[in-house]
């Protein structure tokens, strides 16, 4: 294919071919240079807060409907960062760095009138093998809080790669009557195409749900090109009301990096048309050792350079430095320690309202934010 540079063509097709008989972590797989992002996975979390406005809006929901709708509002409005933002940036998918364990990510939106407060950003890699990351966003001065984290089980089938994400977030709105509503969210089933012209880009398929507390249901379907709107990136969601209720569902339909209507009235529901808002991080020369862009600076260098040479060798003493650490707690016969979050094996929230949209698995694992973030 055109993507792929002529002396890297070989080096593809080894790769496209490892991909065919692939079971396991895929992002612990040497692809070839021309396919490599300088961003590291620990800086993803940070595509929730893109629109800190529609984050803090959640906070000024008058009634639980309205609420749940600015919660699945916000919640659409992240999905192009999330999952094309390096074809924009970079002209296609890439595979990104793979977080050390420890490896940590800070950052923030600053205040201002529309959000009502500063929304904070800590990430934390919990697991490298396989990977886990870890995120906590929260805007304190309108009480809306979120936490989860990430993992992906990958496969290789008919040609593309396809990405069950594994984890949840759950969204928190502390609520001016002193009352909390929670929001369980689940994450799409991603497919990787493109990949035999060495153009990777993602497409959405399935469903994700959003849970609330309230008894207020989003369920989102994806579709891609051919399917029923013949577009790439469509979806359709559906809001219903908790059970016995005399509300009305709501139904949005659109495709999630454009825009989308309510099907009914017709009125806009989201519009990502407009310019995002990245997170500020400190300079790097502020940074300790942990944090990520500290820690992959030269190899993230070398490869927007050109110079994979350089990026190998950063590459190399990073991983020795892993090796040995591990090394070293197996002799003194200790674990690695989480800085600012707890493993917990079964979270309680995802078990209650998972319930009642029948998730499945019916349990799962989470980390536990410790409270412990840089000061603000
Ligand atoms: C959570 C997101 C996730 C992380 C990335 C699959 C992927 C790692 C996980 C799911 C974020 O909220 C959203 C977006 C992109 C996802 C990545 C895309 C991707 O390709 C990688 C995997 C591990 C690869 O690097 C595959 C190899 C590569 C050659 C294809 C470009």
């Amino acid at each position: 294919g055109e993507a792929v540079p002529a002396a890297q063509k070989s080096s593809w097709t080894s790769f496209m071919k490892s991909l065919a008989g692939f079971t396991g972590d895929l992002s612990a797989m040497t692809a070839p240079p021309f396919i490599l992002s300088p961003t590291s996975l620990t800086e993803f979390p940070a595509y929730w807060c893109e629109r800190p406005e529609l984050f803090a809006a959640i906070a000024d929901g008058k009634t639980e409907q309205t609420r749940a709708l600015a919660v699945l509002k916000w919640f659409i409005s992240t999905l192009k960062g999330q999952y094309t933002s390096r074809n924009e940036s970079m002209g296609s998918e890439k595979k990104p760095l793979n977080p050390v364990l420890g490896e940590l990510f800070y950052g923030y939106w600053p205040a201002n009138e529309a959000r009502g407060g500063k929304t904070t950003l800590v990430v934390e890699q919990v697991s490298h093998h396989p990977p886990i990351t870890a995120y906590r966003i929260e805007n304190i001065a309108k009480g809306v809080i979120l936490t989860g984290h990430n993992a992906q089980k990958t496969s290789f089938s008919g040609g593309s790669i396809i990405v069950k994400q594994v984890g949840h977030a759950v969204l928190t709105v502390s609520l001016p009557s002193g009352q909390t509503e929670e929001y369980l969210i689940t994450l799409p089933r991603l497919r990787i195409d493109g990949l035999w012209y060495g153009s990777p880009y993602i497409e959405l398929a399935e469903m994700s749900y959003i849970q609330s507390s309230t008894g207020w249901l989003s369920t989102i379907e994806y579709k891609g090109k051919g399917y029923f709107s013949g577009k790439s990136h469509t979806f359709k969601a559906t809001l219903t009301p908790p059970p016995h209720g005399s509300s009305e569902p709501t139904v949005i339909e659109g495709t999630w990096h454009t825009n989308s209507k309510d099907v009914h009235t017709g009125a806009v529901f989201h519009d990502v048309t407009s310019p995002k808002e990245e997170v500020t991080v400190a300079p790097i020369e502020e940074q300790s050792e942990w944090e990520s862009r500290k820690l992959w600076f030269g190899v993230a260098k070398g490869i927007r350079e050109g110079d994979f040479e350089t990026a190998a060798t950063f590459k190399g003493k990073i991983e020795n430095d892993q090796r040995q650490k591990r090394c070293d707690e197996a002799t003194a016969n200790k674990t690695w320690g989480l800085k600012h979050f707890q493993y917990i094996e079964s979270d309680p929230v995802y078990e209650h309202l998972g319930k009642l949209f029948k998730a499945n698995p019916p349990t799962e694992d989470a980390y536990v934010y410790l409270n412990n973030g840089p000061p603000s």
